[in-house]
């Protein structure tokens, strides 16, 4: 047989490694457009594009200490998949090492968030913040609400959202900076981020808070994004309390390859930003 894709630049020592990739092939609460469970190979094929040292931070991302683990089995069941990606999550933080999650949907940030239970940065369209959605408490939908309920909604922040609920907006959400608000100057968000993340911090990134310009492959689309550079600022920000990663709601079936490229780059970028961090 032969060996499954690796990320690039992936070690084969899951032990001397500090960065573990893997990817949660799960997209059975869509609402929209489904095809996310294919996101972590067509992810792990874009990162063959790039090169491995980063210009910006001048880091040479072979040194890093990467190592895929391939993906978990599929589900198709939220809480069986949700369990999974908690034990994965347990071992690798047990293990001091810092996790790499390749959704898969939205719904996948809570297996992590009950491990972690740490500060949440979403990058996000919406606001996740339904209490249900099509009788699944569990959906991509309601992700931000589940994540709450662990960590408090004062401990969890939202960027570049545009689309929201009116049931979501009774119900308060958490805080969120709208990508109108982002696209006339972001000093606000960056002090903003500079006091939140005074602790440890999870990153949760939804491709459709960039605008469908950048990332067109995702589940729900929404114009006005966020331009995708954004991500160096926002990282800039968190200073060095980055606990974990995830990338999700890519659905490769309407992606011309921009969008897997681009989360293949997002990945090298936070490796390079917290190999900065750890210097
Ligand atoms: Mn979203």
């Amino acid at each position: 047989m032969p060996s499954p894709l690796k990320f690039c630049d992936s070690s084969d020592s899951y032990e001397d490694s500090k960065y573990i990739i893997f990817g949660v092939p799960f997209d059975s609460t869509v609402s929209f457009r489904s095809g996310e469970k294919f996101a972590p190979n067509e992810i792990r094929k874009a990162s063959y594009n790039m090169e491995s040292y980063s210009l910006y931070r001048g880091i040479d991302l072979r040194d890093a200490g990467i190592f895929d683990m391939g993906d978990i089995e599929e589900y198709h069941d939220s809480e069986e998949m949700l369990e999974n990606v908690y034990s994965v999550v347990d071992k690798v933080l047990s293990d001091h090492k810092f996790p790499i999650m390749i959704g898969g949907e939205h719904s996948i940030t809570y297996g992590a968030m009950k491990r972690i239970k740490s500060k949440v940065i979403f990058i996000d369209a919406h606001t996740d913040y339904r209490d249900s959605y099509l009788g699944n408490k569990f959906s991509h939908a309601c992700v931000a609400r589940r994540v709450s309920e662990i960590v408090g909604k004062e401990n969890m922040v939202s960027i570049g959202v545009r689309s929201v609920s009116k049931e979501e907006m009774e119900a308060g959400p958490q805080k969120y900076f709208t990508s109108f608000e982002v696209s006339e100057g972001n000093e606000k968000l960056k002090s903003y981020l500079k006091k939140f993340c005074d602790s440890p911090v999870y990153l949760s990134i939804d491709f459709d808070g960039f605008d469908p310009a950048y990332a067109p492959g995702v589940g729900t689309p929404e114009p006005f994004g966020l331009n995708p550079v954004i991500m160096i600022d926002i990282l800039n920000s968190i200073g060095n309390n980055l606990v974990g990663l995830d990338i999700n709601e890519i659905s490769p079936t309407f992606d011309n390859g921009n969008t897997s490229m681009l989360a293949a780059r997002m990945i090298q970028e936070v490796v390079s930003y917290l190999e900065t961090q750890s210097r």
